[in-house]
């Protein structure tokens, strides 16, 4: 899209207006690249429908999506120009000019004039697709060479209606102002490219940089100042003006309509700046280059849809991000006080655990009088129900090997053991419920602060599964790793050793004493008395082997505790009581970052098309802004 307009004036004959024009060749745009933006930006916009920001997103969404579309549909067909401007500044006699008649009715200065929009169209031309029933226009046919190939439409003025007719039974209303507006409303929708007239009263009027700003995204500009031959020039004065309402300028025209009608009409050579005007709107609207001008319009709608997008996030961006910190800060407090709960329960069960270890180790320990002494402790112990009691609760019950109760009715009751009280999470969740408002999140992506019934019924169930599946995983693990450490030969063999030694000893001195005590010195046998007292030293002995091996299975045991505890943060066990805002945190910063990715997508789309021919002016894109 390189083509310098004399190239393209020479380059073909001109196609009659409402022929297709053959597609562009080596445009170096590609259309198939821009349509998968437009999807994705279909896609995304409506990606997040319960979100306020995002809804308004939609909304830009859906009044650029027909817009779009047509474009895509109508790539070839003749441009639409619609001329605006404030009362009076010479839209009409403009038009008239241009089609080289009078067509549409000018008048005096000071009041609305045009209250029927007029379509000006070549004779030839086939008008059917304009939507004159919505436009409530007037069609009229030119033969004048300067609206051959595009439709020129005279727009009503945007301002107060003053020779409408007094209402009935009172005052002007407010209302009764806006019907220009409205019919302004219907007409420009169908404009491709809008001609900006001003003349040196009118430039600054907010009227028009109302409208401008309205109707202007997605539109390439023609800007004209008319009364030439009356007014100063204030191109250079109209252009900052524009400019610092975000326009591009590259370049506004001078014209006398007045003078230009009278010099056609006299069959006169046009002068300069209404000349000017005509070959540009040749060079710059007309075939090849209608479709550019088409393709403009639509990647610089896009390019405006996010750029409005990001007005209606960046305000929300950092609330965004705050809540899901804040997320992460309140799971981390409700995570410590399940820690310290759950820790301090696992030291407090301190026989559970050591049961749950050794009762195994014991069951496999045989083969030697150390192995039988445990086995028939095991069994006196197993006879003491007092003992076996793991002393109920979640965690007792775990630590006792069984499931604990964790479906069905969950109450507050049922996690309070875990260190989760009611008041605790409703603290959580109120610090959020007030971190999503600001970040304009609420029902029904967020639930309560307080849960319901319900809803505590199945976080609770949710949370004592997962504690209940974690904790049993990391306490098997603990437990097999105690094992592992007093399950060795080594051991085995020391203490059998041990407790051997300590029979043999007790034989030998009985030995001893029969043998030698009696029959060699002659003294009385001690009898059942030192046999009572071997065997409480037996059996002491017996029981510090036994406490030996079982504090060697309980050193350690509170770093395995710590160690288990610090790894409560992966698993992720609170989640469930905070859910809703950690989703809703983490779709709305998935929207605001999607969006980002598309402005700079669409960004780079309209970097990537060439510049607009060189008197077309449009809103600037995201960079200038
Ligand atoms: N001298 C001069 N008068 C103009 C020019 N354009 C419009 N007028 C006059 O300005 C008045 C309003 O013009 P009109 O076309 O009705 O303005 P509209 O309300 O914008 O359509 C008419 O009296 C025109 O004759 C111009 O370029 N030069
Ligand atoms: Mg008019």
């Amino acid at each position: 899209m390189t083509t310098p307009p004399s190239d393209f004036a020479t380059a073909a004959p001109q196609p009659a207006a409402g022929i297709p024009v053959p597609a562009e060749s080596g445009a170096g745009f590609d259309d198939a690249a821009f349509d998968a933006l437009v999807a994705a930006f279909a896609g995304w916009s409506g990606s997040l429908p319960e979100w306020p920001p995002a809804q308004r997103v939609r909304g830009a969404w859906e009044q650029i999506e027909p817009r779009l579309d047509r474009a895509r549909r109508e790539l070839s067909r003749v441009l639409v120009v619609g001329v605006i401007g404030g009362t009076g500044t010479g839209k009409s006699t403009l038009v008239n000019a241009l089609a080289a008649g009078t067509v549409t009715a000018a008048g005096d200065v000071a009041r609305p004039t045009t209250t029927t929009p007029v379509v000006v169209v070549a004779t030839d031309v086939d008008c059917s697709w304009l939507p004159l029933e919505r436009m409530q226009a007037r069609v009229v046919r030119s033969d004048s060479p300067a609206v051959a190939n595009i439709v020129l439409v005279d727009c009503p003025d945007p301002d107060t209606q003053a020779d409408a007719p007094e209402p009935a039974g009172g005052p002007p209303r407010p209302s009764d102002s806006n019907r220009n507006r409205d019919l302004l409303e219907a007409v420009v929708p169908a404009c491709d490219v809008l001609l900006v007239v001003a003349t040196a009263q009118k430039y600054r009027s907010w009227i028009m940089a109302r409208e401008l700003a309205a109707f202007a995204p997605g539109r390439p500009l023609f800007f004209v100042q008319t009364h030439a031959s009356r007014d100063p020039d204030i191109r250079a004065d109209w252009r900052r003006e524009l400019e610092a309402q975000g326009f591009d300028v590259p370049r506004i025209f001078r014209l006398d309509a007045v003078e230009a009608a009278r010099r056609s009409a006299a069959g006169l050579e046009p002068d300069e700046g209404f000349r000017e005007l005509v070959t540009a709107i040749d060079e710059e609207l007309v075939g090849r280059a209608a479709r550019r001008v088409r393709r403009t319009g639509a990647v610089d709608l896009v390019d405006w849809l996010a750029r409005q997008a990001g007005r209606e996030l960046d305000p929300v961006r950092t609330a965004v991000a705050d809540l899901a910190a804040g997320v992460g800060r309140e799971r981390g407090r409700l995570e410590t006080l399940l820690a310290t709960a759950v820790a301090s329960r696992l030291r407090a069960s301190r026989s559970a655990w050591q049961r749950l270890v050794t009762d195994e180790l014991v069951d496999r320990w045989h083969g030697g009088p150390f192995a039988m002494f445990l086995h028939v402790v095991a069994g006196i112990v197993g006879f003491w129900p007092r003992l076996r009691s793991a002393g109920g609760g979640f965690i007792g019950r775990l630590l006792a090997g069984q499931q604990p109760a964790t479906a069905g009715d969950g109450t507050w009751q049922m996690v309070e053991e875990l260190g989760l009280g009611e008041a605790d999470v409703e603290q959580s969740r109120s610090v959020l419920s007030g971190l999503a408002a600001r970040a304009r999140i609420g029902p029904p992506l967020v639930g309560r602060a307080r849960l319901d019934d319900a809803q505590v019924r199945s976080t609770v169930s949710a949370l004592l599964e997962r504690t209940a599946a974690w904790l049993a995983a990391g306490i098997d693990a603990i437990v097999a790793g105690r094992r592992g450490r007093v399950d060795s030969p080594v051991l085995r063999v020391v203490c059998e050793v041990a407790f051997t030694c300590l029979l043999v000893a007790v034989l030998v001195r009985a030995g001893w004493n029969f043998f030698f005590g009696r029959l060699w010195s002659g003294r009385p046998v001690e009898g059942l008395a030192f046999l009572e007292e071997a065997l409480v030293w037996v059996i002491l002995f017996g029981l510090f082997l036994r406490w030996l091996v079982f504090a060697r299975l309980r050193m350690g045991l509170e770093g395995d505790i710590q160690a288990l505890v610090a790894r409560l943060p992966k698993a992720r066990l609170v989640d469930p009581l905070l859910a809703d805002f950690a989703t809703a945190a983490e779709r709305a910063d998935r929207f605001v970052a999607r969006g980002g990715e598309l402005a700079r997508e669409a960004a780079a789309a309209r970097a990537g098309l060439a510049d607009p021919a060189a008197g077309l002016g449009r809103l600037r894109g995201a960079a200038g802004s």
